[in-house]
């Protein structure tokens, strides 16, 4: 039988057996508690949004706290981020027990320069387990980046110190990246926004900055956050509500013809959000690594997990727009295929109080070198195996048909060059892929034997490869050290989808 229909059927069959909740999974013996897997736990697989507890909507957006500058000389960000348990309130007179940074999630924003010195102190107070943070997509020192390899204990503080280098502003985030927690530490709350500004924007002062951290929730009835099921730990878990800034669809107001700058960041485990404004043109001008060459107009987008884009998003007529999602199937294991289509993620309500003119944007925003011939060639495969026995399923998401190993060097490359990677996916599930410490240039996608460029060249740290697709980048890692790369999908991270490559002098 095909795997796939083998898959579906075998949980058909098995779902309310004992044998699911003694399934064992492949190199997981070094984790020692599976929350969820569980399957008499009550998680209707198939009904997974209809016991959503609603949330209150159409609040005014909240802008996300600035995470304070304790330094007191230029060039310098200095202070302290505290991974603690914190209650929220999501739904009316339901406390939600959640983890946050500095008492809030989305963490606090963190804006520095290009050029600063960065020095934070990072406190983990989770009850025993271990943390790190990691700078996803940002350009500092291996052993600054928070790898599974350097975990913070449970009580214990370290300081993570990097410089950001001129040309490196862009939108990036932090996250925990522990071994064999970082999906249930960041589905529980823990990831914030840092965006590092450049020295001299080309894009207007006017046009704002306002930030969007999407995330995803899952309420059970008494609020508290239920554990991953087995549907999560296969297809990653996707939540009932999608949260932006930590609320449910709340409302921003401008005046017509405002234009506003919005940096859009998927903080999800696994949502995909496909979205558009309905009747608000968006260009966009940045993606995961900061600006694009040139603004490029955009009818819809698609944001995989831990993907950022920056847009311009023009206002031209009163009324209430909406951000909202649109339909976009990127493989599903199992029933219970959430709905993707027409969720209202914001409420933008455009008065008929005219905006201040605004400075046109300009043509070019900055140049982008295209990275050159690469000296040595890659490729990593991507794919889901599943064997089941009477009493025991084994599930692997893997590259190069194995499971992450942290003893293991999967790559050995060298500082300073350039390298093309071949990201084959033949998975029947779409696998966002995402490396650490460099940005790279996607090339090229290739689907049934038929080959399409991107549309602009772009800095990025993470690219979607869908099911039955080939991405080939290229990327040059600058600094020495282990680096991670691995599917962004977080769930399929901790089962396995990850490689260590070092980088050498
Ligand atoms: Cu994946």
């Amino acid at each position: 039988m095909h795997r796939r229909e083998f898959l579906v059927a075998g949980l058909a069959t098995l779902a309310s057996s004992r044998a699911l909740a003694q399934m064992k999974m492949d190199d997981m013996s070094n984790m020692d508690s599976m929350p969820g897997m569980d399957m008499g736990a009550g998680h209707d697989m198939g009904a997974m949004s209809q016991s959503a507890v609603a949330l209150p909507e159409g609040e005014a957006l909240r802008e996300l706290p600035l995470l304070a500058n304790e330094a007191t000389s230029p060039g310098q960000f200095k202070a302290r981020l505290t991974a603690e348990p914190a209650v929220a309130r999501f739904a009316e007179d339901k406390d939600t027990p959640i983890l946050a940074y500095n008492g809030t999630s989305p963490g606090p924003l963190i804006e520095a320069f290009e050029g600063d010195r960065v020095e934070i102190t990072f406190a983990n107070r989770i009850a025993d387990e271990a943390s790190t943070i990691h700078w996803h997509g940002m350009p500092v020192p291996a052993d600054q980046d928070g790898n599974p390899m350097d975990p913070v204990a449970s009580g214990s503080n370290r300081v993570y110190a990097f410089e950001l280098p001129e040309g490196s502003a862009g939108s990036y985030w932090y996250h925990p990246h522990p071994h064999g927690k970082t999906a249930e530490q960041v589905y529980r709350g823990l990831a914030g926004a840092f965006v590092v500004k450049a020295k001299a924007d080309p894009i207007p002062a006017e046009y704002g900055d306002t930030v969007l951290v999407f995330t995803d929730l899952r309420l059970a009835a008494d609020g508290s956050m239920p554990e991953n099921t087995m549907t999560d730990l296969m297809n990653g878990r996707v939540g009932d509500h999608v949260l932006v800034n930590g609320q449910k669809n709340p409302k921003l107001s401008v005046g017509v013809g405002a234009k506003r700058r919005l940096r859009l960041y998927n903080a999800t485990n696994a949502r995909f959000l496909k979205l558009a404004f309905d009747g608000a043109p968006m260009t966009i001008i940045g993606s995961d690594g900061g600006l694009l060459e040139v603004p490029v107009a955009a009818e819809e987008i698609l944001l995989s997990p831990a993907e950022r884009l920056e847009l311009i998003v023009s206002f031209e007529k009163p009324g209430p727009i909406t951000l909202y999602t649109l339909d976009y199937d990127r493989g599903w294991m199992g029933a219970g295929r959430p709905a993707d289509a027409g969720l209202t993620l914001l409420t933008v309500d455009v008065s008929e109080i005219p905006a201040e003119p605004l400075p046109p944007l300009p043509d070019r925003l900055r140049p982008i070198e295209p990275l050159s011939a690469p000296a040595v060639s890659r490729r990593l495969v991507f794919t889901e195996t599943m064997t089941m026995t009477a009493t025991d399923m084994q599930m692997g998401f893997l590259i190069n048909g194995k499971a992450f190993d942290m003893a293991r060097v999967d790559i050995v490359a060298k500082a300073g060059q350039t390298e093309l990677w071949e990201i084959a996916n033949k998975a029947d599930m779409d696998h966002p892929f995402h490396v650490h410490g460099t940005q790279f240039q996607v090339i090229e996608h290739e689907r049934d034997g038929k080959v399409s460029k991107p549309t602009y060249l772009a800095w990025k740290d993470t690219v979607n490869v869908a099911r039955g697709e080939t991405v080939r980048l290229l990327l040059r890692q600058e600094r020495p050290g282990p680096r991670m790369y691995h599917c962004h999908i977080l769930e399929h991270e901790q089962l396995g989808m990850m490689g260590i490559v070092d980088v050498q002098v």
